[in-house]
């Protein structure tokens, strides 16, 4: 795994040498000798570039409340949605030398530019910005891989990418001064990196093998486009849903694996056949979320959406969110806070009467003969179309490099139709691959490192970005997992496949509670001393019954010597793992 850091670089507030100063939309101060002509902001353009301004009279006056969060005046003085228009400019004063990083206002670096997708990662690699993309259901085709290989080529051993939990795509290594072209390449390629972070709706996740699944009930990629062009304004940025009262994670799953976590999203559409005419609608949950502070499991709407109704309704619920959520403490701002708050029954009726006065069926009662396993999509599968498969690689803990992107692109182009998938175990799947091209496919050399048949503990392991980039970091967490399960998979059997999930920290995005086993970046100490260590969850459930991992075990110091016994003591008395027997 590449160490990506630089020379640390701070930012300090507006502290130009020249005496005059111009603002411009973005707060940067540009130092009037070397400014184009740029209009001091009126009043009148302050109230048109607030927050406020999409909001209604009751949400303006708890986002201008005393209590109201930190961020919340952040979007008062200047809503998020500004971060996708001055970009441009920002960039390309920089580029000029009109503007420099020291004269940069800190809310627009450090929080502002994430409606953009840019993350300025200050505290590990300042200077350098994380980009966080959107991949809707995880599809991507070779013009856009090649896209993203030649967006990061350039930073050397800063430039590297992840696949997220979200079965999204993150780039590192961007700078300000690239972030214009990077957003045009995107944009020429159907991506795009708008709306991607802070208050806004995060990457929309489906079925990973959608179209080419024999179980599925619907393919979730058109429905998931055609939600995402609506929601972000076909990646252009969409201002009047910019300042939501905090993040919102929506997601559509269409087979009884729920491979999109429906359980831990804030809004989960689960595809369902009505009995009656066999129409395929989704009965609705809401209100899953991880948080420092709370985790809970998504609770049943009340009610099932129909194909028809599923854009306005999202549109909707969006809309009761912003306006009727809550903008107090930031962490008790999700959904579900606001859905406890007024009960589940109002919030479908504001939903309803958003719409114009919607009516919604009941949930459809669904049910099975007989248990269902969650399937594992690594490996080689028959598609629903007869002679194709597709073929699913274990990327191990998401991390990819420029050439990682060439080489899906060629694969994909050369074995299977020009696409793939990633999924939120951070994997990639190639998909539509005939059977006479399997062998030669199955010898690419990148299934040595990427391996189709990984072994029982690599093919479920999950993490977030861990203190290598992330400043909320508590642990180091991607090269570890990493090692660690290559050393446990060397020294145990394992009698079936365990899924370990890291995290840095307590935000989970690695999902620890999802885990069979999670492991949580946390305090520990070790003869005496403070050092990194873990926290240790058991027994998340994924797939038609989830449950969240509980807490086992605190404190764990992060050192191999200490880690690695300790989670082999758990995989033998939990898991029926047997050490192996060496041959003398
Ligand atoms: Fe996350 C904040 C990374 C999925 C809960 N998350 C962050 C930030 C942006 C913090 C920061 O500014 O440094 C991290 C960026 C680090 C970096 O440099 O990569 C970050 N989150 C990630 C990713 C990349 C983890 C990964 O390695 O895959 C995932 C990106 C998803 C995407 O493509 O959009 C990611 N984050 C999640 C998930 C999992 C999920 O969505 O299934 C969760 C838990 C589920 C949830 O949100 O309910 C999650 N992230 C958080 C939270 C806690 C939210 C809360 O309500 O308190 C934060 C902190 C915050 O938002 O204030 C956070
Ligand atoms: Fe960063 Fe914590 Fe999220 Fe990991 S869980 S990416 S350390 S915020």
């Amino acid at each position: 795994m590449q160490s990506q850091m630089q020379p640390s670089r701070q930012l300090t507030r507006r502290t130009c040498a020249h005496s005059s100063t111009v603002r411009l939309g973005l707060n940067v101060q540009v130092c009037a000798a070397a400014a184009p002509a740029a209009p001091a902001q009126s009043s009148g353009d302050i109230s048109e570039h607030s927050g406020l301004k999409h909001l209604p009279e009751a949400a303006r006056a708890r986002a201008l409340d005393r209590k109201a969060n930190k961020f919340e005046k952040v979007k008062v003085e200047k809503c998020g949605s500004r971060a996708w228009t001055d970009v441009f400019e920002l960039s390309q004063l920089l580029k000029e030398g009109k503007t420099k990083w020291e004269d940069l206002d800190l809310d627009d670096v450090d929080i502002r530019m994430k409606w953009a997708g840019l993350f300025h990662r200050g505290k590990r690699t300042p200077g350098k910005f994380m980009m966080r993309l959107k991949v809707p259901n995880g599809e991507m085709d070779a013009k856009q891989l090649r896209f993203l290989a030649t967006a990061i080529a350039p930073y050397g051993t800063d430039g590297c990418a992840d696949i997220t939990t979200r079965a999204n795509i993150q780039l590192r290594g961007v700078t300000l001064e690239d972030s214009d072209s990077v957003i045009r390449g995107l944009w020429a390629v159907g991506l795009t990196s708008f709306q991607s972070g802070m208050d806004s709706v995060r990457n929309l996740t489906g079925n990973p093998i959608a179209g080419v699944d024999p179980h599925e009930l619907i393919d979730t990629r058109p429905l998931l486009r055609d939600m995402e062009a609506m929601l972000f304004n076909n990646g252009k940025g969409r201002e009047e849903f910019a300042n939501l009262p905090r993040k919102l994670n929506i997601c559509i799953s269409s087979t009884r694996d729920d491979f999109p976590h429906t359980h831990i999203n804030d809004v989960g559409f689960e595809a369902v056949r009505r009995p009656d005419d066999g129409e395929v609608v989704f009965n609705v949950v809401v209100g899953g979320f991880f948080s420092i502070k709370r985790n809970v499991m998504s609770i049943p709407l009340g009610c099932s959406v129909t194909q028809a109704q599923l854009l306005p309704f999202t549109e909707a619920l969006l809309r009761v969110f912003r306006d009727h959520g809550p903008r107090g403490d930031r962490q008790q701002t999700r959904l579900m806070w606001m859905v406890e708050a007024i009960g589940v029954d109002k919030f479908r009726q504001l939903i309803a009467e958003y719409m114009g006065g919607a009516e919604f069926a009941p949930p459809v009662h669904v049910h099975h003969d007989g248990p269902w396993e969650r399937r594992d999509v690594l490996g080689v599968h028959l598609q629903k179309q007869p002679g194709l498969n597709w073929v699913g690689a274990c990327v191990p803990a998401g991390r990819l490099q420029a050439a990682d992107f060439e080489e899906f692109a060629r694969i994909a182009e050369t074995y299977g139709d020009g696409t793939v998938r990633i999924t939120c175990e951070e994997n990639v799947l190639f998909v539509n691959v005939p059977d006479a091209k399997l062998p030669a496919m199955l010898g690419e050399p990148l299934f040595q490192r990427f391996k189709v048949n990984p072994g029982l503990l690599l093919r479920g392991l999950v993490s977030c970005t861990g203190n290598q980039f992330c400043g909320f970091g508590l642990a180091e967490t991607k090269a570890r997992a990493v090692q660690v399960v290559e050393m446990l998979e060397e020294q145990l059997e394992l009698p079936r496949p365990v899924r370990i999930h890291f995290t840095g920290c307590p935000n989970s995005c690695g999902q620890a509670q999802v885990g069979d086993i999670g492991l949580m970046g946390a305090p520990a100490k070790l003869d005496g001393k403070a050092v990194e260590g873990y926290k240790i969850f058991l027994g998340g459930k994924i797939g038609e019954n989830p449950e969240l991992a509980k807490e086992f075990a605190q404190g764990v110091p992060a050192v191999e010597s200490h880690l690695v016994p300790k989670l082999k003591e758990i995989l033998i008395r939990e898991f029926g793992a047997k050490e192996k027997v060496v041959a003398a």
